[in-house]
């Protein structure tokens, strides 16, 4: 097997199936804007079908996909560098997806920590979608013969899975022909906890709305979590050492640290010895500054409907030029007659 040079491309998503919240901001959407430059093709997607390997309401789901997209562009993401559409809108990634059904192992998804949490205990009435939901992934990723992937630390296992299904595709077929991807996941706050329960990954998904800081909380919103939010007596370390055993502590100095572009122990420099009592209000009037620009500008979005589903088909439009030759030298690897006629 000869060495393949892959073109250096970013690929991430989102699902637009909740309130996007504090955690996608810091773990995904401030860095896939990072990401945009002129070392990186970036290729950014919302990624419903994802969406619905749990019950969503149609309604909803268009809604939700509509607004993800205006968060993306009001995080900084401009559609015309990268290119920003939803996955349904680009067949080659189911295509690619029942491919990479038939490569990976069933004992390799039964060990995707998501899907136990997710299907729970009652994983026999869990849909199939949510099963097979990492190998949709890997297509996602794979069909653009992306290098880098930028994500939050909870995704780390399903990108190790996407690894293993390149590797296992290219020994099985004898070619060099998917790369084996990159994970970026990376800054001071790659996992941003419960605003309630340090120990848990703060999601839309939580009945409470007061564990997460959501995307288009005002300020008064923003402010009364960041108040309620669990901490312990003690007051803040003067190192990161120090915040070993505080889970609550640790996620609060993070997240002050990702949002104004520090790393945690130039936060505590700055506010060791602090008690909470004056650590939250800073850290609110930070959060409020950084997050009230985005919200205001993705309202805004929210009312251009027609501009928003042109931005999409268009970027749907971009991405099919990349994917759909990919796909069809996927096929004529694998053997189908008639690929690569198109
Ligand atoms: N708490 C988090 N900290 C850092 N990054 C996070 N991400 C999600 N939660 C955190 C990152 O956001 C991107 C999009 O995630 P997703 O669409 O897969 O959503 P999710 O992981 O399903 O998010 P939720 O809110 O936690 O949904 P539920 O409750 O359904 O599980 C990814 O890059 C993810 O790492």
């Amino acid at each position: 097997m000869t060495e393949t040079q892959f073109t250096p491309r970013v690929f991430s998503g989102i699902q637009p199936s909740g309130n996007l919240h504090l955690g996608n901001y810091l773990g995904a959407l401030k860095r896939f804007v990072d990401m945009q430059g002129p070392e990186f093709q970036t290729v950014y997607c919302m990624v419903d079908l994802h969406a619905i390997t749990v019950w969503q309401d149609p309604d909803r789901l268009r809604e939700k996909t509509r607004e993800v997209c205006a968060g993306f562009i009001a995080a900084g993401l401009n559609p015309e560098k990268s290119i920003l559409f939803n996955q349904s809108q680009v067949p080659e990634h189911t295509q690619l997806a029942w491919i990479f059904n038939c490569i990976a192992r069933i004992g390799w998804m039964q060990r995707m920590t998501q899907f136990k949490d997710k299907a729970g205990k009652n994983a026999q009435n869990a849909s199939l979608g949510l099963f097979a939901y990492p190998a949709l992934m890997a297509a996602d990723i794979l069909v653009y013969h992306a290098t880098h992937v930028p994500v939050g630390e909870d995704q780390k296992q399903h990108l190790e899975l996407t690894r293993d299904i390149a590797i296992k595709f290219n020994h099985d077929y004898g070619v060099d022909f998917f790369p084996v991807t990159e994970p970026v996941i990376g800054g001071p706050a790659p996992r941003v906890m419960n605003l309630r329960d340090g120990s848990r990954k703060m999601s839309s998904s939580d009945p409470s709305d007061m564990t997460r800081i959501n995307m288009t909380d005002d300020a008064d919103a923003i402010a009364k979590k960041i108040r309620k939010a669990k901490t312990d007596p003690d007051a803040l370390p003067s190192e990161v050492d120090g915040l070993e055993d505080r889970p609550e502590a640790r996620n609060l100095v993070n997240i002050y640290a990702a949002l104004s572009d520090q790393t945690a122990a130039q936060v505590l420099a700055e506010v060791g010895g602090k008690q909470f009592g004056e650590f939250k209000p800073m850290l609110a009037e930070l959060a409020v500054s950084k997050l009230s620009p985005i919200s205001s500008e993705m309202a805004r979005l929210m009312g251009e409907e027609a501009e928003i589903d042109q931005i999409l088909a268009r970027g749907a439009e971009r991405a099919r030029a990349i994917a759909a030759p990919i796909l069809q030298q996927t096929y004529e690897i694998v053997g189908m007659v008639g690929a690569g006629r198109s």
